[in-house]
């Protein structure tokens, strides 16, 4: 990607304006489009929020599927709104990615050729009902640890579209544990499905957070620049403090022999998730990655004619604007 017209490399970049930019990002104020940024800066937040943006749309399906199989209508509004809300925040996400240059067409493209990543979490199957209870007691639990710092992200539009964002996923949260906390209420068979969720869930909502930090080859220049500002093993940690105590008040057990409360750190201790399965379905080797593109390849191809209409409509206002004409 090349710098935005206007915005020159570092290299030819006067002095002044890099020294405007260090100064914002140390008084701690907003990076906003029209400012002068390094290459590098641009380059970094157009992976991490088209990343993003990807996440949600691709997050639709595993419990999009499940819409039709809701076990009431009220359950069924439920879901339906929360999957609805992840549509609301790819577009926030990709809204933000274009204030830096870059073409939401283009995005698409990149993912659709596997040239840029969505989150691993979604590459995992909904095997019944409990699990869309999971995604949003762990996922969005997950999601809100790791985007609540990120509404103070240096980027103005990226934290702005977070704040939005995150109180949405505040409700989705709860949403699952409600759906949870019911089932545990229910019958044996129901409990057990919520255990099997749980058992299957955890580890990989643990991967969710990256890599660990010593294997983060991103974070120390997101850090610096203040675009993320926590590394990934702090925000594992700080997810696994939160849920420990949601797990016990459910009465479901964590898959974890090594998790308990450390005293002195003040802390819960936890085990290392298989870092070679976060590799693998990273790079296209997970349970549903396949089902998961082709899903998404098909959704494209099968909207191709919403766009070329709605780019229609668009050109025909723009004429009839140019002509005066009211709109
Ligand atoms: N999956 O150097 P780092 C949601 C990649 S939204 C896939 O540590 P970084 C809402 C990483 O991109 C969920 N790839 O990278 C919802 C990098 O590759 P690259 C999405 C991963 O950027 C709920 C390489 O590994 N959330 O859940 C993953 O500093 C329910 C090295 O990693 C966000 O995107 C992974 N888990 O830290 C929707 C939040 N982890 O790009 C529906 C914003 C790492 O160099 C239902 N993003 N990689 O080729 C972030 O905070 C960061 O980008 C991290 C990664 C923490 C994800």
């Amino acid at each position: 990607m090349t710098a935005q017209a206007g915005s020159p490399s570092v290299d030819e970049a006067p002095p002044e304006l890099q020294k405007r930019f260090e100064d914002t990002i140390a008084r701690d104020q907003r990076i906003e489009p029209r400012d002068w940024m390094p290459d590098g800066y641009r380059k970094t937040l157009v992976r991490q929020v088209a990343q993003h943006a990807h996440s949600e749309i691709i997050g639709m399906q595993p419990e999009g599927e499940w819409i039709t199989r809701a076990p009431s209508l009220r359950r069924k509004a439920i879901l339906f709104a929360k999957v609805q809300d992840e549509a609301g925040h790819g577009l926030y996400l990709y809204s933000a990615a274009e204030t830096l240059g870059v073409d939401r067409a283009d995005l698409t493209e990149r993912l659709l050729e596997g040239r840029q990543k969505y989150s691993s979490i979604f590459n995992y199957p909904t095997r019944n009902f409990a699990d869309v209870g999971v995604i949003g007691w762990f996922v969005d639990g997950a999601a809100i640890c790791n985007q609540v710092p990120l509404c103070r992200s240096s980027y103005g539009p990226y934290a702005r579209a977070m704040v939005r964002i995150c109180k949405e996923e505040s409700f989705h949260q709860r949403q699952g544990y409600e759906l949870l906390m019911t089932m545990m209420r229910g019958t044996d068979a129901q409990r057990a499905m919520v255990q099997d969720a749980v058992d299957r869930w955890w580890w990989p909502s643990l991967m969710m957070f990256g890599p660990p930090d010593d294997d983060s080859p991103n974070s120390a220049r997101s850090m610096a620049w203040k675009i993320k500002r926590h590394s990934n093993d702090e925000l594992r940690q700080r997810f696994v403090d939160m849920t420990v105590p949601q797990a016990e008040k459910l009465g479901v057990t964590l898959p974890d022999p090594d998790l308990r409360w450390n005293e002195d750190r003040g802390r819960y201790d936890f085990g290392t998730p298989d870092w070679s399965e976060l590799k693998r379905v990273i790079t296209g080797d997970g349970p549903c990655n396949e089902e998961r593109m082709a899903r998404r390849r098909a959704a494209h191809e099968e909207g191709a004619w919403v766009r070329e209409a709605a780019a229609a409509h668009a050109a025909k206002q723009a004429a009839r604007t140019q002509n005066g004409a009211v709109a």
